[in-house]
This record gives structure tokens, C-alpha cells and sequence, in this order.
């Protein structure tokens, strides 16, 4: 049976190959005409190069700040809340507001001071200091600075921005990154104090990472220009609000170099909490998902017919492991086209939708923005009627080899072609798909060597002001999402959309989610997935997850038992593969690796409240449910480097294993107190632990406090983790899971006292209370008598049953903390 198993790979691997290889002729061509478009077409270049600005010649208050003239540049700054500064350097070519969800600013009372050699403007938070050179310096009201640029620099049509690090500062964001969660890791220092390594240089250029990836990979499929910088004087975060091709380097300054447009940016300091509140106002926020996304999806590169996928169904429900969505990749389409899905191997769509949604699953479609050029394409004909396709300079279709054979792309700079792409989506929404997958939208384009995108040329509509692909590449991906986004909001206004984009941009989190793409099978690349969700959380984006198990190669059992038990507290929790690997699903590799995901997978499920809690949340404030641990703790710069463990929500601090056969790993707990979810051992936070990983668990703790609200057989299970002083407060979110109706917050309030704990219960909103029964569980606290609503009430050992109530007061002894 092995061997047959090995030979049906080594099969697959082999036809693998030889259909990638299929298409070496298209791709050297391209190739070839990619570099020549480049060399003919090369970038603007500006006249008014210069290394500063010059002399500062005056400044002048305007309605939000001040403008200030230099001799060869101008400088408006404009606060836009009292901690939100914009800056605006010109010249250069301003944005085309992408990756702004916000416009309507309400006024700021700011000030404009002047000294010898400098020029304040301030609101009663802010200050910005301008030098007479043409540096800044951003200091809180307090008068301490929190950061320091250099005057900025022009060249060719872009600009050189530079600003001092401190030699503690770390550095966070830029999108998606396979790299350690502090972007500045790569300096690390000898003995002496001597650097041992070159900073590394993150590009910021959509990029398909084909294949596979690994740790140091650059760039990724979503670069975000936006990064938050931490040091002893506190954090901040800056954006970029230019979607030209760049480059970040960290080193003793930060340096964002980029290709073209105005040097406009956004400035905020404040706890991470803040910063990324902020941000998530300004670039928008992520709407509230259908609450069954936040289950398991399964995927595999590799479906082909109805039977196969009724199939991996069925085996969900044989195995009794809970499934939310199955994902169809592109083997289902006819000649990989967009849109389409083969009618001889999914001759009954509807139903079939249908059938696998009386089972829970949803039916989730992947879609390529490439369309075949061909008379013979429907798409491609509508597109040409339209002018939706990317042109060369030259006024030609740019034309470039995808899956479907030469290709064409929409180009979604237009929003004319944006409602067109829209329409698409409508008969796949008729027939009961649930949702769509966008795969290779940064524009991924098939090449034997350089850059796999389209020319940087190619020309872009820009919302009708023009421009080339060197601007609007990094957004295309992000528009797309906009055009399907906006496709189920309206065809189908019941239901909240679900789309996953590959690709994206500053403000992806309004339209789509994203998974960590094509990512090795390693131990190492599961490391990284870490880093990766942390620091797009921090990017703004909150919903992603890794292919559990890694896309291409075929991970040990332990390899994807460990990836899975991490994946399960990520919010996008999917297992996926690549077509030339064995199938992979929860089952695949027995006992007790089976016994032991279905276990965790039911565990998610128990959670769905709290993930959904933390999902509202995101809509309210932005705040990514899985953070890094220093989220609450900014102050302790002992978790700042932290990129192995990570927070989903307040409540769980979770601490994935990432090494074959290790059975306890070492742990950073942040202060406070800790209980060990598997035994409710309490620990003092603000210590290392080594705590007990066997293959059936991760060190998994819930901070002292926590109101963990968890459900089953419609019975909501409130865990109760008592603070070891004073108070605390959770709350539960809910409604009808999807759509737009009524809501409700029940909403807790837990007080220690020396003889027990108090719990006070207050409910909002319209929406009915969706469970039978309430159970209470409590943690910590040997209970001794309990009252509710100032009646006496009985309980069993840790648990009592019970209806909603107002007031409840559990007398008994606490459990005392631990140091390990
Ligand atoms: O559509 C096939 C794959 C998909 O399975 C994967 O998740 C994407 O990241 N897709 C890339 C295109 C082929 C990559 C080699």
C-alpha cells in the first residue's frame, strides 16, 4: 500500500513538473518582452532632484496646521485628530486616496509657534518641530521626542525619507513579512557590541512568492508601507500613503526609498492598541465576517469533480470533526478561466451548493484576475467592448501567460471596469457560492526570469488621471477585493461577504481576508507564520492564516499535528495543499494525530464566542484578535522580540510547539497572572516558564480575569478565571451570525473579594438572548456556597447551571499563585 502510495506521488510530482514546464515557452517570451517594454519605457525622471529641501523661507498657518516653504520644496502639515499628523511633502504626484477608508475630519485647534532655528505646529497632543533644514521632530505634548527625521531627499520622480532608530527601537509591520516579528532582528550585536549582520532590506512590491517560501523570503504577496516603531519613550506608527515601488531598510536610521509620487504620510503615537486604532480609522476597518468563517476550512489543489468534494464532506462528517467551508481551487474551472466552474464535473451546482450547506459547508470559489485573450472567451470580448484591459505604452493589450494561456488583466484603477468585474460574480452567487478565493492578484504572471508581474509601463486608468504600473501594481490586488467586495454586498445584501485575497494593500481589511500564501513545509516556515499574522495584524489586517501543514511538500504527522494546533487560535484556520503533494485533511496520518485535532478543532468551535466577540471588536476598534504579547505590556521591553507565542484576544496567551519530538517548551509570560488552561495551575506573569507540551497539547494560559466565553448544544459556558486583585470586565457579542440584524452585548463585571468572587451581568442591544441554558465555570476558587441575585443556589464542584441573572456572588478560597 506504502509503495503504491509512493508511486502515485512520485506520479503526481511528475506530471506536476511536467505542466509547469508546459508553459517555459509562453514565459520566455513574456520575459523577454517584459525587459524590452522596461528598457524602452523607462521612468520619469524629474528635474528637481536635490538632497534637501533647502532653506526654510516661511511658514504659514492653514485651517489644520501649517504650510511651509522651502527652497525647493513644499511641506504642509495637517493634523487630522490631535494625534494624527498628515505630512505632505512636495512635489510629486499625490495618491489616489486607495488606501483611505476616511476623509470627513472633524476640526483640530492647533497652533504655529516660531523660534531661531525651527517652527513648531501643534495640537494639544502633537508637536511637530520644523528645523530650518527641512528635519522634523515629533514630540508628545510633554515635550519628549518619539521621533526624528532627516530632511528628506528627492530623486528621479520619488523620494529618500530617513529618520533616526534608537538603538533599542524594534520595528513592526510592512504588511506581510517572512521575517521575525522585528523587522530590525537581523541586527544582532556580539559580546563587543558590534553588529553581526547587514539590516535587511524589506521591497515593497506585491510579489508572488511561486512555489514556496521561507524564512527571509522578500518581498511577499500583501507590502503595506506602514510600520510601528517601539523604544523607551513609547511607539509610534507611520504610513505611507504611497503605493510606488519602494524599499525599507532598519538600520541605525529607517529608510523608505521611494520610485515615485509625493512623500505624503501619517504619523500617530500611543500604546499599540492605540496606534493601531488609529490606523484602522484612518485606512478603515474590517466589517464584521459571517460568523461561520471563523470555523475550519479545508482546501486542497486538487479537487476536480462534485464526487471528490462530496467526498472530502463526507469525511469530515465520517471522522466527526466539525468543517465550515470547503475551498475549490482552479483545477474545477474549464481551461482555469475566472468565473467558471466545469458543468461536466459539477453538472448540478446548485444543488450541490445546496446539499454540502444542509451539512454546514459552504462552496468557496477561486478566481484569477487573468482572462483568456481569445475570441473565444465571453470575458475577454465584454472586456474589449469596455476598454477594461491593461494597455503598453504603445497603446497594445498587455498581454502576459497565466494558467488559462495568454492572458489579459482587468484593470481595476477603473471604476467602470471595477463594476463591470462585479457583475461576474453574480451567477456563481445564484447558484450558492459562498464565497471567493482571489489567488494570483499582484498581478502574478508566468516568467523564466525577473520580476513575475506586468511590465512596470503598463499603463493604469488611476480614476482618470493616469499612471503606470509602478504606481498602481501594489494596489491592484487591493481593487479587485473592492470590485468582488462590493459584487456581494449588493447581489447579495443578506449576506455578509466573504472574500480571501492573495494580494493587497493599506486597506484590504474593508474588503477581504488573506492566508500566508505558498509557504514551505517546514518547521522553520511554521515558526514563521507567527511573525507573519502578528505583524499583518499590526498592518491592520486581523483575519489571515497559514496552508496548515505548509503548501508544497508533505509535512510529518507531528509536523502538521503542531501546525495545526497553532492554526486552530489563528482567525483564518484552513488546511490547504499544493496538486503535486498527497492529499491532506485531519485524518490523513490516524491515531492519535486524528483524535488529537478533532480535539482541538472542537475546541475552536467552543470558542466560535469568543472569536466572534473578538471579530466585533475589530469592527469597533481595529484591534487584530491574534496580537503580539506585548500588545497590553508595551513598557516591558522583554517581549518585544517575542515572535514565538502570541496573544488571541486578551484572554489566551498561546505558545505553539516548533520542533519535532519537543514535548515542553520554554514560555515568556507577561505580568499579571496566568492559569494553565490544561490544569489550572495560576503562575506569576513577568517570569520564563518550561511548561508541558505532549503531542495531545501547547502550553496554552488564560490571563487572570478572563471571562472566557465558550458554547455547546446551545448552552453558553462561561469560564470564569478569577484576577488575582481588584476587577475585571469581558463581554460577549452576538446575533443572527450573518447579515444585518439586531445585536446584543452581555456584558460582565468580575470583582475579587477576600472570601469570593462577584459577577454582575448587563445586557444591550435587541437581540435575543441565542442560548437555552448557562453554565458557569469556575477556575481558581474552591467554592464553598453560592447566591444569585441574592438567592442561595446549589453547584457542583466547579459548576453551576443557571438562567441569565443580574448579580451572582461565589463565596470559597482562592488558589494561591505558583512561581516555577
Ligand atoms: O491555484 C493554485 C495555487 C493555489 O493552490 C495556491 O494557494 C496559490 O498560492 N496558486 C497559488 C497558483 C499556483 C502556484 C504555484
Amino acid at each position: 500500500m506504502d509503495f503504491l502510495k509512493q508511486i502515485s506521488l512520485k506520479w503526481k510530482y511528475f506530471t506536476g513538473t511536467l505542466f509547469y514546464l508546459s508553459y517555459s515557452p509562453n514565459a520566455y517570451f513574456y520575459s523577454r518582452k517584459r525587459d524590452r517594454l522596461e528598457r524602452e519605457f523607462p521612468p520619469p525622471q524629474t528635474r528637481e532632484a536635490f538632497d534637501n529641501p533647502g532653506k526654510l523661507l516661511r511658514a504659514e498657518p492653514n485651517a489644520r496646521g501649517a504650510n511651509f516653504y522651502f527652497e525647493q520644496a513644499e511641506l504642509e502639515i495637517s493634523f487630522l485628530t490631535p494625534d494624527l499628523v498628515r505630512v505632505d511633502w512636495k512635489p510629486g504626484i499625490p495618491p489616489v486616496p486607495y488606501g483611505i477608508a476616511r476623509h470627513d475630519w472633524q476640526e483640530v485647534e492647533t497652533k504655529l509657534e516660531e523660534a531661531d532655528d525651527s517652527t513648531a505646529v501643534s495640537s494639544d497632543t502633537l508637536k511637530v518641530i520644523v528645523s530650518i533644514d527641512g528635519s522634523l521632530k515629533f514630540c508628545h505634548s510633554s515635550g519628549q521626542i518619539f521621533r526624528e527625521e532627516l530632511p528628506p531627499k528627492r530623486k528621479g520622480g520619488g523620494w529618500i525619507h530617513q529618520a533616526q532608530l534608537r538603538k533599542e527601537e524594534h520595528i513592526y509591520g510592512l504588511g506581510e513579512r517572512a521575517f521575525a516579528l522585528n523587522l530590525r532582528a537581523a541586527r544582532e550585536t556580539t559580546e563587543k557590541g558590534e553588529l553581526t549582520e547587514q539590516p535587511k532590506t524589506f521591497q515593497m512590491w506585491n510579489y508572488d512568492a511561486a512555489g514556496m517560501y521561507g524564512v527571509g523570503s522578500d518581498p511577499m504577496y500583501i507590502c503595506i508601507p506602514v510600520y510601528v516603531g517601539m523604544h523607551q519613550q513609547g511607539s509610534y506608527l507611520i504610513f505611507y500613503e504611497n503605493s510606488f515601488e519602494a524599499s525599507f531598510t532598519f538600520d541605525d536610521v529607517a529608510t523608505a526609498d521611494f520610485e515615485g509620487g509625493e512623500l505624503r504620510y501619517y504619523v500617530t503615537s500611543g500604546t499599540p492598541a492605540q496606534l493601531v486604532e488609529r490606523y484602522t480609522e484612518l485606512t478603515g476597518r474590517a466589517p464584521l465576517p459571517p460568523r461561520w468563517a471563523l470555523g475550519y476550512h479545508q482546501s486542497h489543489w486538487g479537487y476536480r469533480t462534485e464526487e471528490a468534494v462530496r467526498e472530502e464532506a463526507k469525511g469530515f462528517a465520517a471522522h466527526n470533526l466539525p468543517l465550515s467551508a470547503i475551498h475549490l481551487d482552479i483545477d474545477v474551472q474549464v481551461g482555469f478561466r475566472a468565473f467558471t466552474i466545469d458543468p461536466d464535473r459539477f453538472p448540478k451546482l446548485a444543488s450541490f451548493t445546496q446539499e454540502l450547506l444542509e451539512q454546514g459547508v459552504r462552496f468557496i470559489a477561486i478566481m484569477n484576475p487573468g482572462i483568456k485573450y481569445s475570441r473565444h472567451s465571453n470575458l475577454f470580448l465584454e472586456g474589449q467592448i469596455l476598454d477594461a484591459f491593461c494597455r503598453q505604452p504603445d497603446g497594445k493589450l498587455m498581454v502576459a501567460p497565466v494558467w488559462p494561456g495568454w492572458c489579459v488583466f482587468p484593470d481595476f484603477t477603473n471604476p467602470t471596469v471595477r463594476k463591470w468585474w462585479s457583475r461576474q460574480y453574480e451567477y456563481l452567487l445564484d447558484v450558492g457560492v459562498a464565497g471567493f478565493w482571489h489567488d494570483m492578484n499582484e498581478p502574478a504572471a508566468f516568467i523564466l526570469w525577473g520580476d513575475r508581474s506586468l511590465p512596470k509601463p503598463t499603463q493604469h486608468f488611476m480614476e482618470g488621471r493616469g499612471g503606470d504600473h509602478r504606481e498602481a501594481h501594489n494596489v491592484y490586488g487591493l481593487l479587485q477585493a473592492k470590485a468582488g467586495y462590493e459584487s456581494l454586498c449588493g447581489h447579495r445584501p443578506d449576506q455578509r461577504p466573504f472574500i480571501v485575497s492573495r494580494a493587497g494593500w493599506a486597506g484590504l481589511q474593508r474588503y477581504a481576508w488573506t492566508w500566508t500564501g505558498d509557504i514551505e513545509c517546514t518547521w522553520a516556515a511554521m515558526r514563521l507564520t507567527v511573525s507573519t499574522v502578528v505583524g499583518l495584524g499590526l498592518s491592520g489586517i486581523p483575519y489571515s492564516g497559514p496552508d496548515i501543514g505548509g503548501f508544497q511538500g508533505n509535512p510529518s504527522a507531528e509536523l502538521y499535528l503542531r501546525w495545526f494546533q497553532m492554526a486552530n487560535f489563528l482567525t483564518f484556520c484552513r488546511t490547504h495543499s499544493s496538486n503535486n503533494v498527497a492529499h491532506r485533511a485531519p485524518w490523513t496520518y490516524g491515531e492519535p494525530y486524528l483524535s488529537i485535532i478533532r480535539q482541538f478543532l472542537q475546541l475552536r468551535y467552543k470558542l466560535l464566542p469568543y472569536f466572534y466577540t473578538l471579530a466585533w471588536e475589530a469592527t469597533q476598534k481595529g484591534y487584530p484578535p491574534v496580537r503580539p504579547l506585548f500588545w497590553s505590556n508595551p513598557d516591558d521591553s522583554k517581549l518585544w522580540g517575542v515572535d514565538d507565542a502570541f496573544l488571541l484576544g486578551d484572554a489566551l496567551l498561546i505558545c505553539p510547539i516548533f520542533e519535532e519530538g519537543a514535548r515542553s517548551r520554554q514560555v515568556t509570560l507577561p505580568k499579571g497572572h496566568w492559569y494553565n488552561f490544561w490544569d489550572d495551575r495560576l503562575l506569576e506573569g513577568s517570569q520564563q516558564v518550561n511548561l508541558e507540551a505532549p503531542l495531545e497539547q501547547i502550553p496554552l494560559l488564560v490571563s487572570a480575569g478572563s471571562i472566557l466565553p465558550m458554547e455547546e448544544d446551545n448552552q453558553l459556558i462561561l469560564h470564569l478565571y478569577p484576577p488575582v486583585q481588584g476587577s475585571s470586565e469581558a463581554c460577549v457579542y452576538s446575533d443572527a451570525g450573518d447579515g444585518y440584524g439586531e445585536s446584543r452585548l452581555d456584558k460582565f463585571r468580575m470583582v475579587r473579594f477576600d472570601d469570593g468572587l462577584e459577577l454582575m451581568w448587563q445586557q444591550e442591544g435587541e437581540y435575543a438572548f441565542p442560548y437555552k441554558t448557562i453554565h458557569l465555570h469556575l477556575h481558581g476558587i474552591k467554592l464553598q456556597q453560592t447566591w444569585m441575585d441574592g438567592k442561595e443556589v446549589a453547584f457542583e464542584g466547579k459548576y453551576l447551571e443557571c438562567a441569565k441573572f443580574g448579580q451572582a456572588y461565589f463565596k470559597g478560597e482562592f488558589v494561591a499563585p505558583e512561581l516555577l
